[in-house]
């Protein structure tokens, strides 16, 4: 198996790759699917990651993602972060589309990266939509915007909210003109992202799936390489690597 998909990625000059928490875990960045510890432990991400909470209870919202981005500025790209910026130093087309508002992709180096969620090191105003670089520490939480005085928010999109349109248009074209598309550390079940190796399999890609496990992409797929990212992405690029030499 992971033999054609070298052998796939030896001769393809488009290669798109989707990533998604999996990817981070190696880095220490728990997955949504992870129990959350400490006083996190009782909440569902899913349920904290949309704007009813925020408007329901904004500090507590706040003060989760930036409990994250400790946990964010305190990580480091993986193993699996580094091949990945290595394979798209050796491929003419490469695209990079995550799912991850980490930023480790551009930290390990990749450089054509598509945050289909947006970044968490950023903050917006949760009432004008624009980003917001300094506001004055009044010691609100969440701090207000210093134009309009409204609530900041992260600058990442939450369930019930709609992707950056250039992100996803840069995503869906990159999917429809890879030869190859790799899914890596996703559980395939957030949309729209999800179906993006669907439309790179109708358009004619070979599709290839890392993760650790089976998950909702299993068998949907031309191959499925089941063990950590951080240890079958090395592996690749080393076999890529000896191959080119
Ligand atoms: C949208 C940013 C149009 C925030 C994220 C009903 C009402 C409203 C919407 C919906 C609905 N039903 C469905 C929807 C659509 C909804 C959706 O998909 N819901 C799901 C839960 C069914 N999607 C949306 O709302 C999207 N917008 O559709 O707009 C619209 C508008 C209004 C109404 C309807 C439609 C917006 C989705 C974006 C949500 N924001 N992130 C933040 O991070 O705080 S998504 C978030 O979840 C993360 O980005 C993450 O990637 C994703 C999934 O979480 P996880 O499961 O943890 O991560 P992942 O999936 O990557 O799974 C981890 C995998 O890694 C596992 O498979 C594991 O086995 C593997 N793994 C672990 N360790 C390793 C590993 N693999 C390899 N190596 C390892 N070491």
């Amino acid at each position: 198996m992971i033999e054609l998909l070298i052998s796939h990625l030896r001769t393809a000059e488009s290669v798109a790759v989707l990533t998604g928490a999996g990817v981070s875990a190696e880095s220490g960045i728990p997955t949504f699917r992870d129990a959350q510890t400490g006083l996190w432990a009782r909440y569902d991400p899913h349920e904290l990651a949309t704007p009813e909470a925020f408007r329901r209870n904004p500090r507590l919202v706040w003060e989760w993602y930036a409990y994250r981005r400790g946990l964010v500025a305190a990580a480091a790209p993986n193993p699996a972060h580094l091949a990945l910026a290595a394979l798209e130093r050796r491929t003419p087309d490469f695209t990079l589309i995550t799912q991850n508002v980490d930023g480790l992709h551009r930290r390990a180096g990749s450089q054509n990266v598509v945050e289909l969620h947006g970044n968490i090191t950023r903050t917006k105003c949760f009432d004008e939509d624009v980003v917001v670089e300094r506001w004055p520490a009044t010691g609100d939480v969440p701090p207000c915007c210093p134009s309009c005085g409204g609530p900041l928010r992260p600058d990442v999109v939450w369930f019930g909210e709609t992707l950056p349109a250039a992100a996803w248009n840069a995503a869906t074209a990159a999917a429809r003109r890879c030869q190859v598309f790799l899914c890596v550390g996703t559980s395939g079940v957030v949309q729209p992202a999800a179906d993006l190796p669907f439309l790179a399999r109708r358009s004619g890609a070979y599709v290839a799936e890392i993760n650790l496990a089976p998950g909702a992409l299993h068998d949907q797929l031309d191959a499925q390489l089941y063990g950590p990212a951080g240890e079958i992405l090395p592996r690749i690029l080393a076999a890529l690597e000896t191959i080119g030499e």
